[in-house]
């Protein structure tokens, strides 16, 4: 029974930057999800469920947990020195932990603190997602937007909490992606699944198929491919969607299938967003043997514009996104 904490000691070598630091940011990290964990459990119990009457800057009406989990994970993050400051889908600008953190500290974490929010009121999966960045602006100058905007192939770690049946912690830090399950009884997270890849052969697709009519024609085209009978390529796959990114994109990894949020008439650019959620699952996909694109390009090269920028999003095992990416090529 190895703890994340023994884990992450023993993996030092592996992060390629000083002694110690990874281990703070993901005590951060882990903390943080601690407490999520613990209201998530009592949400039927507690005032905690449905809507604060507010919106982020998207225009997405915020749920309490949302903004209880974005308060909670940037309290954890800026108790760490290391933390110049953080980006947050429920944050509308940079949050910098004050001056001295802004020429000080050495990295950057980006987050989604709540994803899958509009399944919290009838008890279903969430998750967590983190995306950390060492800075490439000077130390001893202020931290910049910069910083923040940098292509996810920068990234040094990365990972998501999944809150369900049990609550789990997977993260990489580019050797190979690690699950911790948690024992709830004792608050440690054990570790359970240990460089965790996605199967060779895929057999389940994730999608919202209530926008068919609102897809591209080369996605149009990969659903009615996946429903199609093939015996050697396990075809009709099966159809899985929670529509909580995180929650998919789990099973997917463990089960193996494919998550599409392509462009539609409602979100052109689509729905997810590249720093909080594109970004680090992507790095989670990779390291687990999989492929992300935007249906075109590789999710980690695509130089971000700006914070809340969306991407279109095709995830999971790497043959399932070649043959999704191929229907995109063949389609336009
Ligand atoms: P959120 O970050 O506001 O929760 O939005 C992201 C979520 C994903 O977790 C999920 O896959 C998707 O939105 C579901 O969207 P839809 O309801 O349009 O299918
Ligand atoms: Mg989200």
């Amino acid at each position: 029974m190895k703890t994340l904490g023994e884990f992450i000691l023993e993996k030092q070598h592996d992060f390629p930057h000083a002694t110690g630091e990874l281990s703070a940011l993901l005590s951060a990290i882990k903390l943080g999800a601690k407490i999520i964990h613990h209201d998530i459990n009592r949400a039927g119990l507690i005032d905690i469920l449905g809507e604060n009457g507010h919106a982020n800057i998207q225009g997405e009406r915020q749920m309490k947990l949302d903004a209880f989990a974005n308060e909670t994970f940037k309290a954890a993050l800026e108790a760490r020195v290391v933390i110049a400051g953080i980006a947050s889908e429920e944050e509308d600008n940079l949050v910098i932990f004050g001056k001295d953190r802004a020429t000080e500290g050495k990295y950057v974490v980006l987050m989604d603190p709540l994803d899958g929010s509009s399944n919290i009121d009838v008890n279903v999966s969430v998750g967590t997602i983190f995306s950390i960045y060492h800075r490439i602006t000077n130390i001893g100058t202020p931290v910049t937007e910069q910083d923040f905007l940098q292509p996810g192939n920068k990234q040094v770690a990365a990972g998501y909490i999944v809150y369900g049946s049990s609550t789990m912690l997977v993260y990489t830090t580019g050797c190979g992606v690690h699950a911790f399950t948690y024992d709830p009884s004792i608050g440690v997270f054990y570790l359970s699944h240990e460089n965790v890849q996605f199967p060779s052969i895929g057999k389940m697709y994730s999608i919202n198929e209530g926008y068919y009519s609102k897809f591209p024609m080369g996605v149009k085209k990969y659903i009615k491919y996946c429903q199609k009978e093939d015996e050697k390529t396990n075809r009709p796959y099966t159809s899985r969607y929670i529509g909580s990114l995180v929650s998919d994109f789990h099973r997917n990894l463990l089960k193996g299938g494919i998550y599409i949020y392509p462009s539609t008439a409602q979100y052109p650019n689509g729905k997810l967003r590249l720093l909080y959620e594109g970004n680090p699952i992507a790095f989670l996909a990779e390291q687990a043997g999989g492929k992300a694109t935007d249906g075109y390009q590789r999710i980690l090269d695509i130089v971000p514009q700006k914070l809340h920028q969306r991407t279109p999003y095709f995830v999971g095992v790497k043959s399932m996104v070649d043959d999704a990416d191929r229907f995109m090529a063949e389609n336009p």
